[in-house]
């Protein structure tokens, strides 16, 4: 094994090693074999660890499922133009998501007298990077070995920097395979760490606590501010001593949960109702107002406004996060007091600041009763989703809410983690959900995501005795079941439970709007929907890619078996999936 670079490629390495990289997860190319040589031959294959995926969907959803569990970006690795294409969905769910993602890329010679015929030709753009540009943060190509260092840390920091997202840094092959004539010396990273994320200011902070003391009726709306899991805690404080409503959308919208849905103060469940009579609305890292502040019909798509007078407070990075392609910025929401800061790191400042007001507090007799009506409301709403459980138990197929209850049953007592999924929003709902243990969605509600993301959740946690749980949406993982080979082959220990509902859910539910809206017959609402002529057989898939497996299952009894069953191969560091019919 070499020990000082002799190429290009042996510098990217070492680049990696230095800003504490630890996997790379690729689909091979030819345009990057420098690199990937150098990875196994100068690197020896550690610190960065190759993981062999089987499309460059999966290796950048696997680095965004990795980012969020780390709070750190791992590298993707994709073959040039096609490896490109194929990795920008997952590129795009990243970007939404605000996950910090290294995609590296490669193209063939720049230097066109050094290009193979065709090949090189057809797979070279000027430049790979137009075709994600509008979804990274930034994309580069160093046209010297000498520029890459810098390159190569610029990316990484931009990356990690908030509001974070992926970068794409593209590796001419020619440059990758140069031969170094001298050393080129390495920067000090440590004087290119990213920068501390903004706090408030304080006249703002101290203008929202005096909205927030003074109103009759606030109310607190969250939707990705579980970015920063020790955020719950304050996040608590400061509903209990406001009297205020939790209402948390990331099940809603994909975004981070950080509500502990069993807080009595939690209405996330009855969200409408909570924001209709609020005087005050604090929104902590909320991007999609609209989805509380209003009600969408699903057939005509329109938005009733439910509450346009209460005083709007929100504190997020969104303005820092503009992009003109595609309008991930959403509907531009009416906001009284904007704070352009880490929700957060403001989050503390805030809560000290209504402590300070409440000193001095006359209407604690008033906060007291309306803790107690919120409070009772909660209790209702969670008594109700125990006895949806009690009455659907017997039912075929499965309920949904009923195997998110068995697979609660089977790992409350486990150190676990929600790598993906929500079982239709029922695991918030049943189990003593603490947010700080789940990862949300996609961010982009782009589909492929669920498998190979939980995969690098699993990746993230390997060794650490947390058992990982996949809640799978059986359409979202046929865009990418061959993930299923990089579980077996990294044996990485993840606990997959099919919701198989042998159908597009969310697409049968719009065609059924729209059908009745249009007084068309509804039956039909299935055709180009249902996956069921003929059911694929989940088990049999993944059996074929070498993951133990059981399935299909249609009843509540032989669930927590299997599960058990599931549960001990995936402690033994094994994955494994079990295969339940859901009722569509
Ligand atoms: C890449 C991609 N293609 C299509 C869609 C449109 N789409 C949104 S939800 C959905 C159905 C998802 O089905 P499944 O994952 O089985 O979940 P279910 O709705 O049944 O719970 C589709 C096709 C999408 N979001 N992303």
């Amino acid at each position: 094994m070499r020990t000082t670079p002799g190429y290009g490629s042996d510098l990217v390495v070492d680049l990696l090693r230095a800003v504490g990289i630890e996997y790379v997860a690729l689909n091979p190319g030819a345009t990057f074999r420098g690199l990937h040589d150098s990875l196994v031959n100068y690197g020896g294959n550690r610190t960065p660890e190759l993981i062999l995926t089987t499309h460059e969907e999966i290796a950048v959803a696997m680095a965004h499922g990795y980012a969020k569990a780390r709070g750190a970006p791992m590298a993707a690795v994709v073959h040039d133009i096609v490896g490109l294409q194929h990795a920008s969905m997952a590129v795009f769910n990243a970007f939404c998501d605000r996950a910090p993602v290294l995609v590296l890329g490669a193209t063939g010679p720049m230097d066109a007298t050094r290009r193979r015929p065709w090949i090189d030709w057809i797979h070279t753009a000027l430049v790979q990077g137009t075709q994600v540009r509008d979804y990274v943060k930034l994309d580069d190509q160093p046209a010297s070995v000498a520029a890459l260092p810098e390159a190569f840390l610029r990316a990484w920091r931009v990356a990690a920097t908030e509001p974070m997202g992926p970068v794409y840094l593209c590796l001419d092959a020619g440059l990758q395979e140069e031969a170094l004539e001298r050393p080129v010396q390495l920067p000090d990273v440590g004087r290119f760490r990213p920068p501390v994320a903004p706090h408030a200011d304080p006249r703002a902070i101290d203008e929202a606590a005096r909205c927030l003391v003074e109103a009759l009726a606030p109310v607190i709306l969250v939707e990705s501010l579980g970015r920063r899991p020790e955020a719950t805690a304050p996040l608590c404080r400061l509903a209990e001593l406001l009297a205020a409503p939790l209402v948390d959308l990331a099940g809603e919208s994909q975004g981070r949960p950080s509500v502990p849905a069993q807080h009595a103060l939690d209405l996330t469940d009855a969200r409408h109702e909570a924001v209709r009579d609020a005087d005050v609305v604090l929104a902590l890292d909320v991007s999609s107002f609209f989805t509380v502040l209003g009600e969408t019909d699903r057939a005509t798509r329109e938005v009733r406004v439910l509450n346009d007078r209460a005083r709007v407070i929100a504190v997020s990075l969104d303005d820092y996060a503009f992009r003109s392609w595609a309008h991930t910025f959403q509907s531009l929401a009416p906001i009284d007091l904007p704070i352009a800061a880490d929700a957060g790191l403001a989050l503390p400042a805030l809560l000290a600041a209504v402590e300070h007001r409440l000193e001095r507090d006359r209407k604690a007799a008033d906060r007291a009763a309306r803790a107690e009506r919120i409070a009772a409301r909660h209790a209702a709403l969670r008594a109700e989703a125990r006895d949806v459980v009690r009455l659907e138990r017997s039912a075929r197929p499965v309920p949904p809410s009923v195997l998110a209850a068995l697979v609660w049953e089977v790992i409350k007592g486990e150190d676990w983690v929600l790598a993906n999924g929500t079982g239709k929003g029922w695991a918030r709902r049943l189990w003593d959900w603490e947010p700080a243990r789940s990862y949300g969605g996609s961010g982009g509600a782009g589909l492929g995501y669920g498998l190979p993301a939980a995969l690098g959740v699993a990746l993230a946690h390997r060794g650490s005795g947390k058992i990982c749980v996949n809640l799978q949406a059986d359409g979202d993982f046929l865009y990418v079941p061959s993930a299923l080979y990089t579980a077996a082959h990294h044996r990485l220990p993840l606990l997959t439970v099919m919701f198989n509902n042998r159908t597009y859910g969310n697409d049968e539910a719009h065609q059924e709007a729209v059908a009745k809206a249009r007084g068309r017959p509804v039956e039909r609402k299935v055709v180009g929907i249902r996956i069921d002529d003929p059911a694929p057989d989940f088990a049999k898939i993944a059996q074929g890619f070498g993951v133990w497996a059981e399935g299909p299952i249609d009843s509540a009894e032989e669930v927590e078996p299997a599960l058990r069953r599931a549960l001990r191969i995936v402690k033994d560091g094994r994955p494994a999936l079990i295969d339940v019919i859901t009722r569509p």
